[in-house]
């Protein structure tokens, strides 16, 4: 059975929406966010005390993100501010950092100036607590990174906590020293230490192109309040971040590495890691591919957000070889794709099987598509829904012109059936006007077909999103649908098919024990008519981070069949046959032609 207990950790990171600084967030989408919008690609680092335990403590690697191990070895404040007494990055080199990015094809670069530790990576005059005067090292490393980003005409940010400094005792987050009974007062710590400390920040380094606040969690309206005015009156055109609580902020940042399944609205961003954590950590060779990334890259900015990608430097400064390597390779991509990336404009088409859709408008009344294809298509056809009259002329990005032809209102470029080296091969697609809107879903003989939650009609249940851990802080998010309340409820989608064909089915959910067997029905009407029954398997629970007691349903997918489907419009109906005992979620449904 789950564990329902709340601990500590979970309060802190997991389950209130304040703390991510999401929900009821009213983005201001000033031209102040103009280049942002334009950018698309940055660099995120963390760097800090914490790169030197490299994810270690007294000999026991930990399996979560590095710059949490103060937190979850319950490091007292003293003990880990003696790691800087060895902390001495003498292989820091921010030209070379500043050079990785623009290789990369990273437009701005956000650095966090203090993490929760509280330690600053800077010379401040508020606390002894930072780099200059508490490390054998000496120097002040982010003015070492603003010249060279000053140089290369790079926009640099700074991560600032603003709300858990574990080193104050009147800050949140240090729930393990007991610093001598001190009774805490949260604003004391933001007039001596938070608001001077971004003082500096702003007045010691030249253009600050963005503060990136984080884990707002308990600030009250008014010291948000307190720390924008600050940031206005010493740099108006600096942006800011949702996380700076309370609905304010210039942009919103959405949860660690969630990617929404569709075009979401506003100017904001996707932050996510290289491996599975933001801060160094030694044992963590979890890195991405460049596909891998190229595909984050892209799913991002088809639904109209910007992707931060983090790296973490080591103890003494470097960037992990391999990471670096991986961002080389994404940035050779971007130089012959960024004009499908940089200052693009979300996909203004429905779901796309085979992959994702950016746009721009290329003049004389054209637009120019951009599809990022990321499943080949094994025959040669890429197929584009509703394209047929408008379509002028298609080329391989880097590559060929392509032939294309009508099939009734659907356009199919012919791409050939060997897939081009490019990690990411792109079809630009000219197209007279602006593309139609469509929203059906399409289930096609050459490619895996998704049916996703939000895209979900029906009655008795409701859209929902699961986020989870398994390894503490790397966060994962599913939107998908829960609380089948009775045989009544059903969540259905249409689609249509283009062809005949035969299409394996298989359903992504989560079901607790409680749930374990319960019967579900799939019923297909339109071309070709099904009613089928299968049980929901139990998917065991995951725990939300090591060692913090709470438990969610793990996903995994169960195949419920395999289907023929002649050509035309379905539905698909997904419902329990009795109410389901326990908790269920359904988050998507695949089709994949045999
Ligand atoms: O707790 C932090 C975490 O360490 C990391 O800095 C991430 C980056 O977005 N922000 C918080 C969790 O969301």
């Amino acid at each position: 059975m789950a564990t329902r207990k709340k601990t500590q950790a979970q309060e802190e990171l997991g389950s209130d929406p304040r703390m991510w600084g999401q929900g009821g967030v009213k983005v201001t989408d000033a031209n102040r966010g103009a280049w942002f919008k334009e950018s698309r690609f940055a660099m995120f680092i963390h760097w800090g005390l914490y790169s030197q335990l490299a994810g270690v403590w007294k000999g026991k690697p930990r399996h979560i993100i590095g710059e949490w191990i103060q937190h979850h070895a319950h490091i007292p404040a003293a003990e880990y501010a003696k790691t800087a007494r060895v902390f001495n990055p003498t292989e820091y080199d921010p030209r070379q950092i500043v050079r990785l990015a623009r290789e990369a094809g990273m437009k701005y670069i956000v650095i966090t100036a203090k993490h929760h530790d509280g330690f600053a990576m800077y010379k401040s005059k508020v606390s002894p607590f930072n780099i200059v005067d508490a490390t054998p090292y000496g120097r002040d490393v982010i003015a070492a990174l603003a010249d060279a980003c000053h140089e290369a005409k790079m926009p640099l940010g700074f991560y600032y906590s603003q709300t858990q400094d574990w080193h104050e005792p009147d800050a949140v987050g240090n729930s393990w020293d007991t610093f001598g009974g001190h009774k805490k007062d949260f604003g004391r710590y933001l007039v001596d230490k938070a608001i001077p400390q971004i003082e500096e920040l702003l007045t010691n380094y030249g253009p600050v192109a963005l503060i990136w606040f984080d884990t707002p969690g308990p600030i009250g309206p008014e010291h948000s309040r307190k720390l924008m005015d600050r940031i206005r009156q010493l740099q108006p055109a600096c942006l800011v971040n949702s996380r700076i609580g309370n609905g304010l902020g210039d942009y919103e940042t959405l949860g660690d590495q969630e990617f929404p399944r569709f075009t979401h609205p506003g100017l904001w961003e996707t932050i996510d890691t290289h491996n599975d954590t933001w801060g160094f950590v030694g044992h963590d060779l979890n890195w991405k591919s460049p596909r891998e990334l190229v595909q984050r890259l892209v799913r991002i900015v088809s639904r109209g957000g910007n992707y931060m990608l983090n790296i973490g430097p080591d103890a003494l400064g470097r960037v992990p070889e391999m990471s670096a390597a991986i961002l080389r390779q994404v940035g050779r991509w971007l130089k012959v794709h960024g004009e499908s990336i940089y200052g693009v404009e979300a996909s203004p088409l429905g779901a796309l099987p085979w992959g994702e859709c950016t746009a721009r408008p290329a003049g004389r009344g054209r637009t120019t598509l951009f599809l990022h294809v990321f499943q080949w298509p094994a025959d040669g056809r890429l197929i584009v829904p509703h394209m047929g009259r408008q379509a002028v002329g298609a080329r391989l990005m880097g590559g060929r012109k392509l032939k294309t032809r009508r099939t009734g209102k659907n356009l199919e470029i012919l791409v050939g059936s060997q897939a081009p080296a490019a990690v990411v091969p792109v079809v630009a697609l000219d197209i007279r006007g602006r593309a139609p809107a469509w929203t059906e879903a399409y289930a096609m003989n050459n490619s895996v077909s998704t049916l996703v939650a939000p895209a979900a009609a029906g009655k008795g249940f409701r859209q929902t999103k699961r986020s989870w851990m398994e390894k503490f802080g790397d966060w994962k998010h599913l939107e998908c649908l829960g609380g089948f309340a009775s045989p009544r409820a059903a969540a259905a989608w249409d689609f249509t098919t283009l062809e005949a064909g035969s299409f394996y089915m298989d359903i992504e959910y989560s079901c607790d024990l409680a749930a374990d067997y319960g019967q579900w029905r799939a019923q297909l009407t339109g071309g070709g008519k099904y009613d089928v029954t299968f049980p929901l398997i139990t998917t065991g629970p995951c725990r939300v981070g090591e060692g913090h007691g709470r438990e969610l349903g793990r996903f995994r997918t169960y195949r419920i069949g395999l289907f023929s489907l002649a050509p035309g419009k379905h539905t698909l109906t997904i419902s329990p046959t009795a109410k389901p005992a326990g908790e269920v979620y359904v988050s998507a449904v695949t089709l994949t032609p045999m």
